[in-house]
């Protein structure tokens, strides 16, 4: 079977999270599936970590279930927007193209799941966009501030740009690569707010996006500081809003 969707995950100095995720990864996804671990500028000691790790968990599984490629490597650090984006640029021959945050925060059945739906979709969504709703048949297991935080940012998302999504920043999204052909020229935002610049980038080309409730469980030990990356995040989110107004498709 040709592999039809390409999985990226974003990677800075986080193999010790990654390493039970790819782990579950390669025991739950079907053989249509391709993983690519985009790191960013771990440095040496990491990325020999993550060579390692490749090594071993091809070993374990074999050629049965999703492929897992040679992870892509890039110096210096420059975010995962610009990480996920490099990894996307890799996915000609894809019909879809996914990106999952490497903590495994988002677990793999429900990576499929999601998957699953936009590539069955009567609706003719182009993009699927993870989103962490509490609602009945859901579980959302999230740290009360790091839930406060985020609807705090959504509102100012959706206050500067018009925005209707309830959650910009789940780590995970599904695109087809028709629709991200579309937007490639138009992407700049390197940094975390990169999901904000990909919704309106998608919505200005008339590409439609279904927000999805998935199952999220915060894992401990993360990167994004809710003091040091909150105002950099917000000044992003207005640049995007201001540089997406003045494109034409
Ligand atoms: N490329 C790149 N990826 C990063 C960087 N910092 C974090 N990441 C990745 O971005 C994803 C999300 O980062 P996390 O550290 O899980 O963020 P968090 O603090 O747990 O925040 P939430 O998951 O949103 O609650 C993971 O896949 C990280 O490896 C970075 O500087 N560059
Ligand atoms: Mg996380």
């Amino acid at each position: 079977m040709t592999h039809q969707t390409l999985l990226i995950i974003p990677h800075f100095r986080d193999t010790h999270r990654l390493a039970p995720f790819l782990e579950e990864l390669m025991a739950t996804l079907p053989s249509r599936f391709a993983i690519l671990i985009s790191d960013d500028g771990s440095g040496d000691a990491e990325v020999a970590r993550l060579r390692s790790l490749v090594s071993s968990v091809r070993q374990n599984f074999g050629s049965a279930g999703p492929v897992l490629l040679d992870p892509l490597l890039h110096q210096p650090n420059t975010g995962k927007g610009a990480a996920v984006f490099r990894g996307w640029d890799q996915g000609a021959g894809y019909s879809r193209l996914a990106f999952a945050d490497a903590d495994g925060a988002v677990c793999a059945a429900e990576i499929l799941r999601a998957e699953y739906y936009l590539r069955s979709d009567s609706g003719g969504h182009d993009a699927l966009f993870g989103s962490r709703v509490k609602m009945l048949g859901r579980t959302i297991d999230r740290r009360l501030h790091r839930h406060l935080s985020g609807r705090v940012f959504a509102t100012l998302v959706s206050m500067a740009s018009g925005l209707d999504s309830y959650d910009t920043q789940c780590g995970l999204k599904i695109l087809t690569h028709a629709a991200f052909t579309k937007i490639r020229p138009h992407v700049r935002c390197a940094g975390f707010a990169f999901d904000v610049e990909l919704c309106l980038l998608l919505q200005k080309a008339g590409q439609s996006i279904i927000e999805f409730p998935v199952d999220w469980h915060d894992v401990a030990d993360g990167k994004v500081s809710l003091l040091k990356d909150s105002f950099g995040m917000a000044r992003e989110v207005f640049e995007i809003c201001r540089r997406v107004s003045e494109i034409r498709f």
